[in-house]
């Protein structure tokens, strides 16, 4: 979270983490789609020759008022390639709110598990408490035919407690609802630090 006082602002940022071929961008650039175009920026996207994400994406909305603040939301997707650990990490500083990205085919819940326990680790290794950063879950791929049930993905990622939505993000089902309850959260926790720190 930054404030820009003298604008008025206050720039909160959202990552979209997750294993390799999750849906991350997908469901970015659904986000990016249906957002209105007078309040967004452009979607960056820095890729590679497979459609594979190199470094990360990137866009920005503005929506509603924070204290006064005007927010803006910038959203990120980190690279889920294996190789690509250290940019994760990059990528979540200063992070504000999480959307796990899970596939949900059965043969990626041992991604899954891995990418979990790499968030822990990042998010720690960048002096954050994890349990005190907002995150939901986003169990996405809902369309394919052999598929793990949600509560065992849950349970899989030790995510019991976490809000969860099933999403199909080539069609942009779930996508929407899953940021709105992720801005909620942030923008809740945002209200709570200004007014604990006027
Ligand atoms: N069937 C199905 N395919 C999906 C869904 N979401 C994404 N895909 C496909 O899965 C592939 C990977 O999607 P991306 O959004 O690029 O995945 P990513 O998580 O950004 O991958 P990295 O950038 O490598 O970390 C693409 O071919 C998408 O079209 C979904 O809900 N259902
Ligand atoms: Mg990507």
């Amino acid at each position: 979270m930054f404030i820009n006082w003298k604008l008025r602002e206050i720039n909160l940022k959202i990552v979209y983490y997750g294993p390799s071929l999750s849906g991350k961008t997908t469901s970015l650039q659904y986000i990016h789609s249906r957002t209105n175009p007078e309040r967004r920026g452009e979607l960056i996207s820095l890729k590679t020759r497979e459609d594979r994400t190199l470094y990360f994406d990137y866009m920005q909305f503005q929506m509603g008022k924070i204290s006064g603040l005007m927010p803006r939301f910038n959203i990120y997707t980190v690279p889920g390639q294996v190789y690509y650990r250290g940019t994760r990490k990059l990528v979540l500083k200063g992070v504000d709110g999480i959307v796990f990205v899970a596939d949900s085919q059965v043969r990626r819940l041992d991604e899954n598990v891995e990418a979990i326990q790499d968030l822990y680790e990042d998010l720690e290794g960048l002096g954050f408490v994890a349990s005190e950063v907002p995150m939901i879950l986003q169990c996405n791929k809902r369309d394919l035919p052999e598929i793990v049930p949600v509560p065992t993905i849950k349970e899989q990622l030790g995510m019991n407690g976490i809000q969860t939505f099933e999403s199909i993000a080539v069609d942009g089902v779930g996508v929407l609802d899953s940021l709105k309850c992720i801005v909620n959260s942030v923008v809740i926790k945002a209200r709570g630090n200004i007014s604990s720190n006027p």
